[in-house]
């Protein structure tokens, strides 16, 4: 891709905006940037890009900035539908993202994770196990390094792992994976792609360009995972915690063992049980992690002891302490209803549950039998606290705590030895903090004040 005097628009100046702006400038390209954000709220951003010789539009999008392009690069969290966006791409302008940017760049073989719930933990999984083989590796992506950021180290030798969204995989063209892995597809983002079958089709899309000699790990438990390996030319994997599994990983009595190749020979690769993270959904993570790292040429043994010492990833049911015999639980990344149903699953029984923030257009009646069954009190915060109170109405008592400061001095108050106070919310955070993370680390910061 010949960058050079093409005049590239960047829509969005977060992480990957900021990033690809760069990029494009040292290819020599001539860059502007557009951000709906206010010249203030950007002021620690718009000075390097000055210096770097980059446009900066600022407080919204202009049409004409839009129009006088040669190639539209947009950020993962501009939606598609964005007025100027749309009209441009009515025009047949190309508009691509940071993704697809990069790919066209990267030199090293790539494995790609998807799924609704649990690609950071896997993505992390792969990295730390492959990294442990010796194997020269890279992580970034949705994770939270923008995939542009990996390419001046991405070498014919290097495995680039990379996160990638729904969202970053609705603006790729050529975007091809070495291996691909789809952990599971559940409702989720419903706002932003209008409707399931939107968002499990933009999620199906990480296979759209692989080829016979590629791989494509999927889910066999979970059904819509299915549905993309009828679309693939790329040779499946399945990993499944319930059954045997012809090609790929499955748990066979109390061990997890790998199939390397129709009819060959079960290779073991470790006991369930040392399995270092709580829950079930975690045996499905650690699954779609071996399957990814034997292909990607990682030895039993060493999975075996990368999986052992791997601890749970910050805000992903991450334990925070125990105070006066109640245990804290951080699962700030659970953003959506079928990963607070994780996270709730995880425990037996005596949760008390802080849901809410921003909604997505979330069903969550889907809690429902659930909470009756483990949760002794909901604590709602945030804008989706009323919604949340409605669906959930005559379920499990409920607090209207409002912000998660209130959320956690009423569990703490109301929990008993052997509870758990557990921050799976349900929602994004947009609402009341500047990302999941914020709203973990806010939500660590109540639990050891009251310790
Ligand atoms: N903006 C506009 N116009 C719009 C909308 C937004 O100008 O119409 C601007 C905002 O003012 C802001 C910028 O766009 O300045 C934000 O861009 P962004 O939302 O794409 O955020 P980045 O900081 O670039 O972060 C993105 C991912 N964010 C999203 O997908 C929403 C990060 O994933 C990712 O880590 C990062 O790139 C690096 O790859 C976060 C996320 O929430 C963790 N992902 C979702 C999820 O996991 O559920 C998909």
């Amino acid at each position: 891709m010949d960058l050079k005097n093409k005049r590239v628009l960047v829509v969005g100046l977060g992480k990957s905006g900021i990033s690809a702006a760069m990029f494009l400038r040292r290819q020599g390209a001539r860059v502007t940037v557009s951000d709906a954000r206010s010249a203030v709220a950007l002021a620690k951003e718009i000075p390097a890009l000055l210096d770097a010789g980059i446009m900066v539009e600022s407080g919204g999008h202009g049409l004409l900035t839009f129009r006088r392009q040669d190639l539209i690069v947009i950020s993962p969290g501009v939606p598609l539908d964005t007025p100027e966006v749309k009209q441009v791409i009515g025009y047949g302008m190309p508009v691509i993202g940071e993704l697809e940017l990069a790919s066209r760049f990267l030199n090293g073989r790539v494995v790609a994770i998807t799924g609704s719930n649990g690609k950071t933990t896997t993505t992390t999984l792969i990295g730390k196990i492959l990294k442990e083989a010796g194997l020269p590796t890279l992580v970034g992506g949705n994770i939270g390094t923008p995939v542009i950021d990996l390419v001046a180290e991405s070498t014919g030798e290097s495995i680039d792992i990379l996160e990638v969204s729904s969202f970053q995989l609705e603006t790729i063209e050529q975007f091809r994976p070495w291996i691909a892995v789809v952990l599971n597809i559940t409702p989720d983002h419903l706002d932003r792609h209008g409707s399931f079958e939107n968002y499990a089709a933009m999620k199906e899309r990480i296979t759209e360009n692989q080829q016979a000699e590629d791989f494509l790990v999927l889910n066999a438990e979970d059904k819509s995972t299915q549905m993309v390996a009828a679309k693939t030319k790329a040779q499946i994997f399945w990993f499944s915690p319930r059954r045997p599994i012809k090609q790929g990983a499955f748990v066979h009595g109390e061990s997890i063992v790998f199939v390397p190749r129709e009819g060959a020979k079960a290779e073991p690769i470790m006991p369930v049980a040392e399995i270092p993270l709580k829950g079930s959904h975690n045996v499905e993570n650690v699954l779609a992690a071996i399957c990814a790292a034997r292909l990607a040429g990682a030895p039993a043994e060493k999975i075996r002891a990368s999986v052992r010492s791997f601890k749970a990833v910050e805000h992903r049911l991450e334990f925070v302490g125990t105070v006066q015999g109640v245990e804290y639980f951080n699962d700030s990344k659970a953003t959506n209803v079928d990963a607070a149903m994780k996270a709730v699953s995880s425990f037996p029984s005596g949760i008390h549950l802080i849901l809410g923030g921003k909604d997505k257009d979330s069903d969550y009646t889907l809690l429902g039998p659930l909470l009756r069954e483990r949760v002794k009190a909901v604590y709602t915060i945030g804008s989706a606290a009323e919604k949340i109170e409605r669906e959930l109405h005559g379920v499990v008592k409920m607090v209207g705590a409002g912000t998660i400061d209130v959320a956690v001095h009423e569990a703490s108050k109301a929990a008993v030895p052997g509870d758990v106070v557990l921050l799976a919310p349900a929602c994004s955070s947009f609402d009341q903090f500047e990302n999941y993370e914020h709203r973990g680390r806010t939500f660590r910061q109540i639990v050891s004040e009251l310790s």
